[in-house]
């Protein structure tokens, strides 16, 4: 493959670091790579592999040394800076809810829906969705395919990292100030995180639901191609590091058996089952999402409350699969497909 001029944004940032990582770990063929970051951390260095890099000021940054930028600074960092990186010529991977639902923006995730990466060339910009969306969609892409989704209620149980370092050392503070007699301050989150279960991600809107909500109701009928999909979501903070969960139910069109479901998932692409209540076998965030790539999936079961109904329990490191594996897996297809 030809090697490339890359730029990661944000990189200094929970997501950055782990862009930096997997890039290294799968060693994308990278001739020049630049870790952007505000001008609080410009100087300072951050690792590409076993290297050290310079941090440099995002504002200053000459796009059009750069084939393809990958953001992860927050919304209105890519609004401000991802159109003039396109217009010098660069391929933006963006990582934040910015240009998601714009028609004209592919909203990819590699297992399901690379075929719409050509669309690239409309603005030079790619969307990476949601991590919660990019979990469950992931799985639930072979059942669409062979049985046709019409509705999916889902819960999930997000862990601090979706929110950032900061909030990775909010609840490492929290737990420790309470198993020391002291009471917790909380800041990044709304409340108490420690010990504690928060139905509140992202802002309340007019509906009633949060935008993490909502996010996973509009990112799903656009990734899997089907405004039909009817898609209600409650989006819960708890108090684990790395990996989010998520009960899903789904129905279906047409009937299909716990048993065929599983067979569909064992043979889909960035899924691992783990599925065997005899052995109390399940996925787990700690035991089995944090740090590695798979999509798990287990307890996929009828349910017993509705016709043609499958309920699954998924669960996947959010900041691998979730937002910088995604990001990484569209670049290599990416420089692979159009770029090479
Ligand atoms: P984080 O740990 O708080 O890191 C934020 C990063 O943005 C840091 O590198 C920070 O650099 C940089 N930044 C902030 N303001 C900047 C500015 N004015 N100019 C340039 N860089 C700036 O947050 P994170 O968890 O990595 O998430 C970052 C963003 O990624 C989120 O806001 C979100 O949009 C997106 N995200 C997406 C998913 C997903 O599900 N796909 C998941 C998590 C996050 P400094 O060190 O200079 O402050
Ligand atoms: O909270 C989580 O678990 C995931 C958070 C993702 C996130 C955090 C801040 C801003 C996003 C996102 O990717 O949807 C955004 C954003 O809207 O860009």
């Amino acid at each position: 493959m030809k090697k490339c001029n890359l730029a990661v944004v944000g990189a200094t940032g929970a997501v950055g670091e782990s862009l930096l990582s997997i890039l290294a770990e799968r060693k994308f063929p990278v001739e020049n790579i630049y870790a952007l970051a505000s001008e609080r951390s410009a100087g300072t260095s951050v690792m590409f592999g076993n290297k050290p890099i310079t941090v440099e000021n995002l504002a200053d940054f000459d796009f059009s040394k750069v084939e393809i930028g990958l953001f992860s600074a927050g919304g209105s960092i890519s609004e401000e800076f991802a159109p003039k990186a396109a217009d010098a010529g660069c391929v933006v991977i963006d990582n934040t809810s910015c240009f998601r639902y714009e028609d004209e923006i592919p909203l990819v995730v590699t297992e399901v829906n690379s075929q719409c990466l050509a669309d690239y060339r409309n603005r030079n910009i790619i969307a990476n969705p949601n991590c919660s969306t990019m979990q469950m969609v992931v799985a639930l892409k072979p059942i669409h395919d062979a049985a046709g989704i019409r509705r999916i209620s889902v819960a999930t149980y997000q862990a601090v990292s979706g929110a950032g370092r900061a909030a990775v050392e909010e609840l490492a503070r929290q737990t420790a100030a309470l198993l020391n007699g002291r009471p917790p301050e909380a800041e990044v989150f709304p409340s108490q995180i420690a010990f504690n279960a928060l139905p509140h991600i992202d802002k309340f809107l007019d509906n009633g639901y949060t935008r993490e909500e909502m996010k996973m109701s509009w990112e799903t009928c656009k990734i899997l191609g089907d405004d039909s999909i009817r898609v209600s979501a409650t989006c819960v903070r708890i108090p684990v590091f790395y990996g989010h969960s998520e009960a899903v139910q789904i129905q279906t069109e047409r009937p299909i058996s716990a048993a065929e479901a599983r067979d569909l998932l064992i043979a889909a692409p960035g899924v691992s089952v783990i599925d065997d209540p005899d052995s109390n076998e399940y996925p787990t965030p700690v035991e089995h999402a944090a740090a590695t790539d798979p999509v798990f999936v287990g307890r996929i079961r009828e349910d017993i409350s509705m016709e043609n109904g499958i309920n699954l329990w998924i669960v996947a490191d959010n900041i691998r699969k979730g937002a910088a594996l995604n990001t990484v897996q569209i670049a290599e297809l990416l420089l692979e497909e159009y770029l090479s």
